[in-house]
């Protein structure tokens, strides 16, 4: 264990200036102990409801939860409407930056008007409440304004990221039922328009259930055109009335879907439902990033077609009237400062992404942030994977000037919204640790046997009460739902499927996905440990670590790295140097069997590495399913540094 890892590893305090001012305090944690259900109705009172709720929860028929039973609320509204009644329409809800340098700027009072046509064009084409609609989009204001609009009336949007295939689509599509499609032509990507429309023609012709496909003109591209089907946006929504009244719908409305892979082909489609979703992803946001609504620029460096993109660029920061940071395209695009020039350019204070993009960066070397001023930024924040301590600091140092604290926040698709991170104004942070269950919340680490185990120890992360913006079940799906999530402890104990260890103080720190759990000679090592180690050692810059079938071992460990812009060669000196410094960090028996240096990793949307694929490279198999991975070419260079033989 590496000096920074470990429990004796440095602490960072929180800011005074910023604990004094902050959203919470301490207090925060036992006023949710006092009362876990009272706690979570005062914070659905930061909503607007059409009608109050009779209970706060029914959980009568495990693992079937109801939040806010007999309340109604309409979600767009409380994004949109009532800012804009409350005197803040002219208040910027979206600086949105194009990928080419084209931008808009949207307030809340012009986001209200176009959500509203939107709406009432969804209205004209007969979707109707309840009805899915699958959107297909680059990251463009329309994006969110085709989500509201699918809120606002009461249908059940199914954002599908575009950088998946007509084959993902398509079966998305079907799993949903979906009736429309919103596309566009294409986006920008990596400086170049990336068509849409095509992997929609083909995904659609396969899927009779959808009667239109409404798109957005983006990019200019040539598409094909299937009359009587395919719409423009433009033709269809703007000439609608920017007025529309919203319908309250009750709390356990659907109000999206959100596909999210598991471990058989099959997607899984994570049902939300409103009241509770909105309460938890509202409250975390404000009390997680400590958003000021008159002040912070707020900025979720990530992709809406990503479950962090629905909770933190859409709906938390609308619920709490942010004014937020949208940007099309890729980091490096055109040049590799772009995302730093974008936070001098609006004064972004607080920003949130992903540990991947971290340490690309520092792949990339700390002049870059360096050439830019981001004394604008006063909160980090970090979400996707364990963020490696040597990735936290760098991210402390050398975009957070060293005054920022990064807050590290553990949840998934299936939480909805934050459920284990340190609170700004509150937690001591340790670098590498996600720390605390946020307040209201009951997580615990367990042994096999679902026994709660103490400081100290290693074991599965599960959670132990219901929360509002918990999944309510996969679409379509009961039974997979409670095996799934809630059969290993029984139905009230929600398996989170990733490995967790509790250390001294009590802090948890993530270990990665349980089916990444190694097992050496019977050692059980987990995958993270290693990447860490790695990650930690001066040349690398990235990561990823699998265990690869072995007749003497059980498993042995193969590692992929990418070094870093500084480091030289990948020679058999390099690869040695590495598998003894991770020998000397963990122990002789997390000792890599085999190194190799690579250019990139194979990952998803959000940025996690598709370890899956690199085990079926080290075990030398047919590759597995690749249509949820961001750009399938890297498996092929892969392959090519295979040494023939294996
Ligand atoms: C929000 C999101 C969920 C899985 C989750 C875990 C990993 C997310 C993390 C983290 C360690 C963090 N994960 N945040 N691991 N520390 N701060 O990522 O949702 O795409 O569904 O992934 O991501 O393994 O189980 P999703």
């Amino acid at each position: 264990m590496s000096e920074s890892t470990g429990p004796e590893g440095r602490r960072f305090p929180a800011p005074q200036q910023l604990a004094a001012a902050a959203n919470v305090g301490p207090d925060v944690y036992a006023e949710a102990d006092r009362d876990r259900l009272a706690f979570w109705e005062t914070q659905a009172r930061r909503l607007s409801w059409a009608q109050e709720w009779d209970e706060v929860l029914d959980w009568s028929k495990p693992p079937f939860a109801k939040w806010f039973v007999g309340g109604k609320l309409n979600v767009a509204y409380n994004c949109l409407d009532r800012h804009v009644e409350a005197g803040h329409g002219d208040q910027v809800a979206y600086h949105w930056e194009g990928e080419p340098g084209d931008t808009r700027t949207l307030t809340y009072a012009q986001l209200t008007e176009d959500v509203c046509r939107a709406a009432n064009a969804l209205l004209e084409l007969g979707v109707q409440a309840g009805d899915r609609v699958a959107i297909y989009m680059p990251m463009i204001p329309e994006t969110v304004v085709a989500m509201l609009a699918c809120a606002r009336i009461g249908a059940v949007h199914m954002v599908v990221f575009g950088g998946f295939s007509a084959d993902a689509l398509a079966s998305r599509l079907d799993d949903a039922g979906a009736v429309l499609v919103i596309t566009a032509d294409g986006g920008y990507r990596r400086g170049a328009p990336s068509a849409l429309k095509p992997a929609v023609d083909d995904a659609v012709g396969r899927s009779p259930g959808v009667r239109n496909v409404l798109v957005v003109k983006r990019t200019e591209q040539d598409v094909e055109w299937t009359e009587g089907r395919d719409l423009w946006w433009h033709d269809v929504v703007d000439r609608q009335s920017p007025r529309h009244t919203p319908e309250a719908f009750d709390a356990e409305h659907p109000l999206y879907i959100m596909y999210t892979s598991g471990t058989t082909a099959k997607p899984k489609g994570i049902l939300h439902t409103s009241g509770g979703y909105l309460t938890q992803v509202a409250f975390t946001h404000w009390a997680t990033f400590d958003l000021k609504p008159d002040t912070d620029v707020y900025w979720t460096a990530a992709d809406v077609g990503w479950v962090t993109g629905h909770s933190y660029i859409v709906y938390g920061p609308l619920a709490n009237r942010a004014t937020s940071v949208m940007y099309e395209g890729t980091p490096e695009t055109p040049h590799r400062g772009r995302w730093f020039e974008l936070i001098q350019k609006y004064g972004v204070t607080i920003l949130y992404t992903a540990p991947t993009v971290i340490r690309t960066v520092m792949k990339w070397g700390e002049d870059i942030p360096a050439g830019f001023d981001l004394t604008s930024l006063r909160l980090l924040g970090s979400v996707g994977e364990p963020i490696n301590p040597e990735a936290w600091l760098w991210y402390h140092q050398n975009i957070g000037g060293g005054r920022c604290p990064i807050m590290d926040t553990w949840w998934q698709t299936e939480t909805g919204a934050h459920m284990i991170t340190p609170l700004p104004g509150v937690t001591d942070l340790v670098p590498g640790s996600a720390q605390h269950p946020f307040p209201g919340i009951s997580a615990k680490v367990v042994d096999d046997e679902g026994n709660e185990l103490g400081d100290d120890s290693t074991g599965l992360l599960v959670l132990t009460e219901p929360w509002p913006s918990m999944l309510r079940t996969i679409w379509g799906d009961d039974d997979r739902y409670v095996d799934t999530y809630w059969s290993r402890f029984g139905t009230n104990v929600y398996f989170a499927g990733d490995g967790a260890k509790k250390d001294a103080d009590g802090n948890i720190w993530l270990l990665g996905r349980v089916d990444d759990v190694m097992n050496v000679s019977g050692h059980r090592i987990s995958t993270t440990e290693v990447e860490s180690s790695l990650v930690g050692h001066p040349t690398v810059a990235e990561a990823a670590v699998v265990g690869a079938s072995d007749p003497t071992t059980g498993q042995g460990i193969v590692a992929f790295v990418i070094l870093r812009g500084s480091a030289e060669d990948s020679g058999e000196d390099l690869v040695q140097t590495l598998r003894n410094h991770v020998a000397r960090d963990i122990g002789p028996i997390a000792k890599p069997r085999q190194i190799m240096v690579v250019q990139e990793l194979p990952k998803t949307r959000s940025g996690k590495i598709m370890r899956r694929l690199l085990r079926d490279v080290a075990e030398n198999r047919e590759l597995g399913d690749v249509t949820t991975l961001t750009d399938s070419s890297v498996m092929n260079l892969i392959k090519e540094k295979l040494p023939a033989s294996s």
